[in-house]
Protein backbone atom coordinates (compact mmCIF):
# COMPACT_ATOMS: atom_id res chain seq x y z
CA UNK A 1 0.00 0.00 0.00
CA UNK A 2 1.41 3.22 -1.06
CA UNK A 3 1.76 5.97 2.15
CA UNK A 4 -0.76 8.63 2.46
CA UNK A 5 2.08 11.24 1.98
CA UNK A 6 2.46 9.20 -1.50
CA UNK A 7 -0.91 8.80 -2.30
CA UNK A 8 -1.26 12.63 -2.27
CA UNK A 9 1.97 13.18 -4.44
CA UNK A 10 0.73 11.39 -6.91
CA UNK A 11 -2.77 13.16 -6.32
CA UNK A 12 -1.42 16.35 -6.71
CA UNK A 13 1.87 15.97 -8.65
CA UNK A 14 3.44 17.86 -5.50
CA UNK A 15 3.59 17.58 -1.81
CA UNK A 16 5.51 19.95 0.84
CA UNK A 17 6.85 18.87 3.80
CA UNK A 18 9.30 20.12 6.85
CA UNK A 19 12.05 18.19 8.50
CA UNK A 20 14.27 17.38 5.57
CA UNK A 21 17.28 19.47 7.26
CA UNK A 22 17.94 19.42 10.69
CA UNK A 23 19.83 22.26 12.29
CA UNK A 24 22.84 20.64 11.33
CA UNK A 25 22.39 20.11 8.22
CA UNK A 26 21.27 23.69 7.47
CA UNK A 27 24.38 25.64 9.16
CA UNK A 28 26.55 23.06 6.98
CA UNK A 29 24.56 23.68 3.63
CA UNK A 30 24.18 27.32 4.38
CA UNK A 31 28.25 27.82 4.72
CA UNK A 32 28.88 25.35 1.86
CA UNK A 33 26.03 27.79 -0.40
CA UNK A 34 28.16 30.77 0.54
CA UNK A 35 31.16 29.68 -0.72
CA UNK A 36 30.13 28.25 -4.12
CA UNK A 37 27.67 31.18 -4.64
CA UNK A 38 30.58 33.30 -4.30
CA UNK A 39 32.52 30.88 -6.68
CA UNK A 40 29.89 30.98 -8.86
CA UNK A 41 29.53 34.98 -9.18
CA UNK A 42 33.16 35.35 -9.18
CA UNK A 43 33.73 33.51 -12.17
CA UNK A 44 36.33 30.77 -10.71
CA UNK A 45 33.05 28.03 -11.24
CA UNK A 46 31.81 27.91 -14.60
CA UNK A 47 29.41 25.69 -14.00
CA UNK A 48 26.06 27.47 -13.88
CA UNK A 49 22.51 28.65 -14.83
CA UNK A 50 23.51 31.84 -16.74
CA UNK A 51 20.93 34.62 -16.79
CA UNK A 52 18.98 35.30 -20.38
CA UNK A 53 18.82 31.35 -20.61
CA UNK A 54 16.05 28.91 -19.37
CA UNK A 55 17.31 25.45 -19.92
CA UNK A 56 20.48 23.72 -20.81
CA UNK A 57 22.89 24.27 -22.50
CA UNK A 58 23.42 27.45 -19.90
CA UNK A 59 26.17 29.01 -21.90
CA UNK A 60 28.26 31.96 -20.89
CA UNK A 61 26.28 34.94 -22.34
CA UNK A 62 25.74 37.19 -19.18
CA UNK A 63 27.86 37.36 -16.28
CA UNK A 64 24.72 37.06 -13.72
CA UNK A 65 23.92 34.02 -12.60
CA UNK A 66 20.35 31.90 -11.29
CA UNK A 67 21.96 28.72 -10.17
CA UNK A 68 24.99 26.88 -9.45
CA UNK A 69 25.06 23.62 -11.56
CA UNK A 70 27.22 19.97 -9.99
CA UNK A 71 27.10 20.82 -5.62
CA UNK A 72 28.35 17.30 -5.35
CA UNK A 73 31.22 17.41 -8.07
CA UNK A 74 34.80 16.88 -6.18
CA UNK A 75 36.11 20.08 -7.40
CA UNK A 76 34.11 21.96 -5.32
CA UNK A 77 35.15 20.13 -2.07
CA UNK A 78 31.79 20.62 -0.20
CA UNK A 79 31.26 17.63 1.54
CA UNK A 80 27.99 18.63 2.87
CA UNK A 81 26.13 18.39 -0.36
CA UNK A 82 27.11 14.62 -1.12
CA UNK A 83 26.69 13.46 2.90
CA UNK A 84 22.82 15.37 2.69
CA UNK A 85 22.12 13.74 -0.82
CA UNK A 86 23.00 10.23 0.32
CA UNK A 87 21.47 10.50 3.99
CA UNK A 88 18.94 8.26 5.48
CA UNK A 89 16.51 10.97 5.78
CA UNK A 90 16.42 11.76 2.06
CA UNK A 91 16.75 8.43 0.60
CA UNK A 92 13.82 6.91 2.65
CA UNK A 93 11.82 10.39 1.62
CA UNK A 94 12.51 9.92 -2.22
CA UNK A 95 12.05 5.73 -1.87
CA UNK A 96 8.53 6.33 -0.12
CA UNK A 97 7.31 8.98 -3.44
CA UNK A 98 8.92 6.64 -6.00
CA UNK A 99 7.39 3.60 -3.84
CA UNK A 100 10.81 1.68 -4.81
CA UNK A 101 13.39 -0.47 -2.97
CA UNK A 102 16.20 1.46 -1.84
CA UNK A 103 18.38 -0.22 -4.30
CA UNK A 104 16.40 0.86 -6.86
CA UNK A 105 17.68 4.93 -6.49
CA UNK A 106 19.22 6.35 -9.32
CA UNK A 107 21.81 9.07 -8.41
CA UNK A 108 20.87 12.14 -10.57
CA UNK A 109 21.16 16.04 -10.32
CA UNK A 110 22.07 18.41 -7.49
CA UNK A 111 22.12 21.85 -8.21
CA UNK A 112 21.18 25.07 -6.39
CA UNK A 113 19.12 28.02 -7.19
CA UNK A 114 20.03 31.62 -6.21
CA UNK A 115 18.95 34.87 -6.88
CA UNK A 116 20.15 36.81 -9.98
CA UNK A 117 21.90 39.91 -8.56
CA UNK A 118 21.93 42.65 -10.90
CA UNK A 119 17.95 42.14 -12.99
CA UNK A 120 14.98 39.69 -12.73
CA UNK A 121 14.63 36.82 -14.83
CA UNK A 122 11.44 34.24 -15.05
CA UNK A 123 10.94 30.97 -16.68
CA UNK A 124 8.29 30.61 -18.68
CA UNK A 125 5.75 27.79 -18.48
CA UNK A 126 7.30 24.21 -18.79
CA UNK A 127 7.21 20.49 -17.99
CA UNK A 128 10.81 19.73 -17.84
CA UNK A 129 10.72 16.86 -20.25
CA UNK A 130 7.70 17.95 -22.83
CA UNK A 131 8.39 20.32 -26.04
CA UNK A 132 5.73 23.73 -25.51
CA UNK A 133 4.35 22.51 -29.04
CA UNK A 134 3.41 18.96 -28.38
CA UNK A 135 0.41 17.90 -29.29
CA UNK A 136 -2.45 16.69 -26.46
CA UNK A 137 -1.85 13.10 -27.75
CA UNK A 138 1.98 13.91 -26.99
CA UNK A 139 1.79 15.46 -24.19
CA UNK A 140 -0.67 12.44 -22.42
CA UNK A 141 2.17 9.97 -23.86
CA UNK A 142 5.04 11.83 -22.50
CA UNK A 143 2.99 12.17 -18.84
CA UNK A 144 2.14 8.23 -18.66
CA UNK A 145 5.36 7.81 -18.75
CA UNK A 146 6.89 10.11 -16.16
CA UNK A 147 6.34 8.71 -12.83
CA UNK A 148 10.02 7.15 -12.53
CA UNK A 149 11.63 10.50 -10.78
CA UNK A 150 11.14 12.67 -8.02
CA UNK A 151 12.52 16.32 -8.56
CA UNK A 152 12.89 18.68 -4.82
CA UNK A 153 13.59 22.05 -3.86
CA UNK A 154 14.34 22.44 0.08
CA UNK A 155 14.79 26.21 0.72
CA UNK A 156 17.14 27.48 2.98
CA UNK A 157 15.43 30.58 2.71
CA UNK A 158 12.09 31.97 2.29
CA UNK A 159 11.71 30.88 -1.76
CA UNK A 160 8.08 31.82 -3.30
CA UNK A 161 10.01 31.64 -7.07
CA UNK A 162 7.65 28.58 -8.36
CA UNK A 163 4.72 28.46 -9.64
CA UNK A 164 2.93 25.32 -10.52
CA UNK A 165 -0.32 23.95 -11.74
CA UNK A 166 -1.39 20.84 -9.38
CA UNK A 167 -2.68 18.18 -10.94
CA UNK A 168 -1.55 19.08 -14.24
CA UNK A 169 1.36 16.35 -14.33
CA UNK A 170 -1.86 13.71 -15.23
CA UNK A 171 -3.48 15.67 -18.00
CA UNK A 172 -2.59 17.97 -21.38
CA UNK A 173 -3.00 21.17 -20.55
CA UNK A 174 -6.57 22.94 -21.90
CA UNK A 175 -6.73 25.25 -24.22
CA UNK A 176 -6.52 28.08 -22.24
CA UNK A 177 -3.90 26.69 -20.18
CA UNK A 178 -1.68 26.18 -23.84
CA UNK A 179 -2.24 29.95 -24.60
CA UNK A 180 -0.18 30.95 -21.95
CA UNK A 181 2.80 28.31 -22.35
CA UNK A 182 3.00 27.95 -26.08
CA UNK A 183 6.21 30.07 -26.78
CA UNK A 184 9.50 30.40 -25.07
CA UNK A 185 8.25 33.75 -23.36
CA UNK A 186 8.04 33.63 -19.58
CA UNK A 187 4.67 35.44 -18.26
CA UNK A 188 4.22 38.64 -16.84
CA UNK A 189 1.94 37.29 -14.35
CA UNK A 190 2.49 33.34 -13.77
CA UNK A 191 -1.20 33.70 -11.58
CA UNK A 192 -3.05 34.42 -14.95
CA UNK A 193 -2.55 30.90 -15.74
CA UNK A 194 -5.57 28.49 -15.16
CA UNK A 195 -5.58 26.68 -12.03
CA UNK A 196 -1.93 27.98 -11.19
CA UNK A 197 -0.55 28.75 -7.30
CA UNK A 198 2.90 29.54 -5.78
CA UNK A 199 4.47 27.52 -4.13
CA UNK A 200 5.85 29.15 -0.76
CA UNK A 201 8.41 27.44 1.17
CA UNK A 202 9.88 29.05 4.96
CA UNK A 203 13.47 27.85 5.62
CA UNK A 204 13.71 24.07 5.77
CA UNK A 205 10.95 23.46 3.90
CA UNK A 206 10.96 21.12 0.55
CA UNK A 207 8.58 20.65 -2.08
CA UNK A 208 9.03 17.50 -3.96
CA UNK A 209 7.08 17.35 -7.62
CA UNK A 210 6.68 15.26 -10.85
CA UNK A 211 8.97 17.68 -12.96
CA UNK A 212 6.51 17.41 -15.90
CA UNK A 213 3.86 19.07 -13.94
CA UNK A 214 3.15 22.58 -15.44
CA UNK A 215 5.80 24.70 -13.46
CA UNK A 216 7.21 28.54 -14.07
CA UNK A 217 9.72 30.22 -12.12
CA UNK A 218 10.57 34.23 -11.14
CA UNK A 219 13.73 35.09 -9.96
CA UNK A 220 13.80 38.67 -7.93
CA UNK A 221 17.38 40.21 -8.07
CA UNK A 222 16.63 41.75 -4.82
CA UNK A 223 15.51 38.72 -2.91
CA UNK A 224 17.73 36.07 -1.56
CA UNK A 225 17.64 32.60 -3.41
CA UNK A 226 19.83 29.66 -1.95
CA UNK A 227 17.24 26.53 -2.61
CA UNK A 228 18.97 23.32 -2.93
CA UNK A 229 17.18 21.45 -6.15
CA UNK A 230 17.62 17.70 -6.64
CA UNK A 231 15.87 14.98 -8.33
CA UNK A 232 16.66 11.22 -8.12
CA UNK A 233 15.36 8.18 -10.30
CA UNK A 234 13.63 4.43 -9.91
CA UNK A 235 16.19 2.53 -11.95
CA UNK A 236 13.13 0.35 -13.00
CA UNK A 237 11.90 3.29 -15.30
CA UNK A 238 15.25 2.30 -17.63
CA UNK A 239 15.96 4.84 -20.31
CA UNK A 240 13.31 7.11 -19.53
CA UNK A 241 15.03 10.31 -17.91
CA UNK A 242 17.99 9.66 -19.61
CA UNK A 243 17.10 12.76 -21.94
CA UNK A 244 16.13 15.20 -19.45
CA UNK A 245 18.65 14.17 -17.07
CA UNK A 246 21.80 13.60 -18.69
CA UNK A 247 21.51 16.84 -20.62
CA UNK A 248 22.87 18.47 -18.08
CA UNK A 249 26.22 16.70 -18.70
CA UNK A 250 27.23 14.37 -15.98
CA UNK A 251 30.37 13.10 -17.43
CA UNK A 252 32.33 14.13 -13.98
CA UNK A 253 30.27 11.56 -11.89
CA UNK A 254 31.87 8.95 -13.71
CA UNK A 255 35.11 9.34 -12.80
CA UNK A 256 37.08 7.84 -9.25
CA UNK A 257 37.50 11.44 -7.60
CA UNK A 258 33.75 11.73 -7.54
CA UNK A 259 33.01 7.84 -6.35
CA UNK A 260 35.63 8.45 -3.37
CA UNK A 261 33.31 10.96 -1.95
CA UNK A 262 30.48 8.93 -1.69
CA UNK A 263 30.31 7.40 2.08
CA UNK A 264 28.56 3.68 1.22
CA UNK A 265 27.71 1.04 -0.72
CA UNK A 266 24.23 2.20 -1.16
CA UNK A 267 25.38 5.26 -2.81
CA UNK A 268 27.96 3.67 -4.74
CA UNK A 269 25.04 1.54 -6.28
CA UNK A 270 23.14 4.71 -6.90
CA UNK A 271 25.47 5.75 -8.90
CA UNK A 272 26.31 2.89 -10.70
CA UNK A 273 22.60 2.59 -11.49
CA UNK A 274 23.11 6.38 -13.49
CA UNK A 275 26.14 5.26 -15.32
CA UNK A 276 24.15 2.02 -16.44
CA UNK A 277 21.66 4.33 -17.67
CA UNK A 278 24.58 6.71 -19.19
CA UNK A 279 25.81 4.01 -20.80
CA UNK A 280 23.12 2.19 -22.11
CA UNK A 281 22.33 5.93 -23.68
CA UNK A 282 25.69 6.83 -25.82
CA UNK A 283 24.78 5.27 -28.88
CA UNK A 284 21.06 7.12 -28.67
CA UNK A 285 22.28 10.82 -29.80
CA UNK A 286 22.56 13.53 -27.03
CA UNK A 287 19.77 16.04 -26.74
CA UNK A 288 18.33 18.81 -25.17
CA UNK A 289 14.36 18.49 -23.54
CA UNK A 290 13.65 21.99 -24.11
CA UNK A 291 14.93 25.03 -25.93
CA UNK A 292 15.75 27.89 -25.14
O1 LIG B 1 13.32 27.82 -10.01
C1 LIG B 1 12.69 26.78 -9.82
O2 LIG B 1 12.30 26.45 -8.70
C2 LIG B 1 12.33 25.90 -10.99
C3 LIG B 1 13.43 25.70 -11.99
C4 LIG B 1 12.97 24.93 -13.17
O3 LIG B 1 11.81 24.75 -13.38
C5 LIG B 1 13.92 24.35 -14.15
O4 LIG B 1 15.12 24.57 -14.00
O5 LIG B 1 13.45 23.66 -15.07
FE1 LIG C 1 11.49 23.13 -14.77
Amino acid sequence: MPSPLKALYDDQGYVIIPGLLDDNDRVALKDACERVIKKTRDGSWPHRRVVGKQFPPYGDSDPDSWGVQHAMHPELKEAAFVRWYTSPKVIAQVAELLDCGKNDLQMELFNILINPLSHNFALRWHRDDVNEKATKEEEQEALAIWHHGVQWNTALYTDSCLFIVPRSHKTPRTEEQRKHSETQMPPEDPLAMPGSICVRLQPGETVFYNSNILHCGTYNCLEKRATLHACMGDARGGSTRARNILQHNLEWMKGSSFRETLPDNRSWGMLDRLIRMQESADGSKFAYSLAG
